[in-house]
């Protein structure tokens, strides 16, 4: 069968994590509309008859001003090291950007298979703007393929794993058919609190905030979870907790539904929030957070 690795990477907020929700359909990576939302590397697995492609979300690549932002970097370059093909994604709706150019040339180097995904067609709405930028982005590199989709409204969805399959090796499967995921339910949940809190801190600390399962027990039909939410100031601890608690029972309430929908089951939630002082460059905060499974 053909089997391989195929690398997301891609500036932040192009629709990494849109589309590799809706290839293995199911919500395992977050989304937002804030920046630089993934922060880890995470695997969606897609298996058919004749086929099990690996996909990589990457964080949106950024210039690293801390450790924080050199370790989600490693993830994007350690995926292109892996990885059989590239999806470079780049927002139709926006234009191509230093970033954009500093990624191509890291994806330059690599001498791989590379799509060139033009993502968010739905918002463009004279298709002739779209073929112009293909024609612009054409002169930047020798892509493969380029593929215009939407996620969204699930345009060449299937178009782009069919053309994927091409340049994969003959391999046996790495992973079982029924597998979508390589992280864990606990690493899930810990994200679907970092959603709400991003969701309900108003754009204020994308890159301020981590969550840590601390519990984690699940039986036949309930969850008895805890949960640590981690920022980098004391003063933010107040932002999240809200006016008399306000904010911190939203994000509870939110996280819960959420969890409860993902699940299917009941779900027991309790949240702290603490500081740790500017924990994106404490290496030992950051070992503890990304290379151990969370
Ligand atoms: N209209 C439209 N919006 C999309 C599409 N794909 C993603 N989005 C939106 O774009 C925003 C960013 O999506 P993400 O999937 O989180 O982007 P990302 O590239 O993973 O972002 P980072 O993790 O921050 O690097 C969200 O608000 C999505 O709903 C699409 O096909 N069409
Ligand atoms: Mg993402």
């Amino acid at each position: 069968m053909k089997c391989g690795y195929i690398s997301i990477v891609g500036r932040p907020n192009v629709g990494k994590s849109t589309l590799l929700n809706k290839i293995v359909n199911m919500d395992i990576s977050i989304v937002s509309d804030v920046f630089g939302t993934t922060l880890n590397s995470i695997k969606g697995i897609y298996t058919d008859l004749d086929s099990q492609l690996i996909f990589i979300d990457t964080p949106g690549v950024s210039k690293a001003m801390n450790k924080l932002g050199k370790k989600t970097n490693s993830f994007v370059y350690d995926s292109l090291d892996i990885c059989d093909v590239i999806l470079f994604l780049v927002d139709s709706s926006v234009y191509f950007g230093k970033t954009d150019k500093f990624i191509l040339n890291k994806i330059k180097q690599e001498n791989k298979p590379c799509f060139l995904i033009l993502t968010k067609i739905d918002k463009i709405k004279d298709k002739s703007l779209l073929f112009k930028k293909i024609d612009e982005l054409k002169k930047e590199y020798e892509f493969n393929e380029i593929i215009p989709i939407s996620s969204i409204n699930n345009s060449n969805i299937d178009d782009l794993i069919k053309t994927i399959k091409k340049y994969l090796p003959q391999r046996d499967k790495i992973y079982e058919e029924d597998d979508i995921t390589d992280i864990s339910m606990r690493f899930i949940a810990s994200e679907i609190v970092r959603l709400s809190v991003l969701e309900n801190t108003y754009d204020e600390l994308p890159h301020h905030v981590m969550c840590k399962t601390i519990y984690y027990k699940e039986s036949d039909n309930k969850l008895n979870i805890s949960v640590d939410i981690i920022v980098d100031r004391d003063n933010l601890k107040a932002l999240v907790i809200g006016k008399s608690g306000s904010n911190i029972k939203k994000i509870g309430i939110d996280s819960r539904e959420r969890l409860e929908k993902f699940l299917n089951k009941h779900v027991n939630l309790e949240t702290h929030v603490r500081c740790q002082k500017n924990w994106q460059n404490n290496e030992m905060f950051l070992r503890e957070e990304f290379d151990n499974e969370n």
